[in-house]
């Protein structure tokens, strides 16, 4: 359809723009704690934890996904994938308690890398609203 055609055009699009820090830490040229890894995902610890367990969930393909808003029909499925590894991993983190998941989207977002992740954290009494 001319829909699929403009959705893969702006995916090659996106997939066009600079690599990001992610993209070493899923070919392991840099290190990172990873704690989770599929076909799909990737998990690993931020480097700049918010709470006593704070880790990131990322699509190793970044599929045109430089932010959430820029997911489309046929992300649909990846998406659902990246928020079951998150609770998955949350669990083998001993997150039974609770825990939160975060997506930054944009600047006003306060998102910093260009390629989804998801933010999950706990291990405390987190707080609401966030900042
Ligand atoms: O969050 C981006 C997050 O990525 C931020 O919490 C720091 C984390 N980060 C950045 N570089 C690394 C490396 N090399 N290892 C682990 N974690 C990292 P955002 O939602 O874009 O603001």
């Amino acid at each position: 359809s001319v829909e699929e055609a403009a959705a893969k055009a702006a995916a090659h699009l996106a997939d066009t723009e600079p690599p990001t820090i992610f993209d070493k830490i899923i070919d392991k040229t840099i290190p990172a704690n990873i704690i989770y890894e599929d076909d799909e995902a990737l998990a690993f610890r931020d480097i700049g934890p918010q709470a006593p367990v704070h880790f990131l969930v990322i699509p190793k393909k970044r599929s045109g996904l430089t932010r959430l808003s820029k997911a489309t029909e046929e992300h649909k499925a990846l998406l659902g994938h990246l928020l079951y590894v998150a609770q998955l991993v949350a669990m083998k983190e001993n997150l039974g308690e609770g825990f939160r998941v975060c997506i930054n989207d944009g600047p006003n977002g306060c998102q910093s890398v260009y390629h989804l992740h998801l933010h999950v954290m706990g291990g405390r009494q987190l707080t609401w609203p966030p900042g």
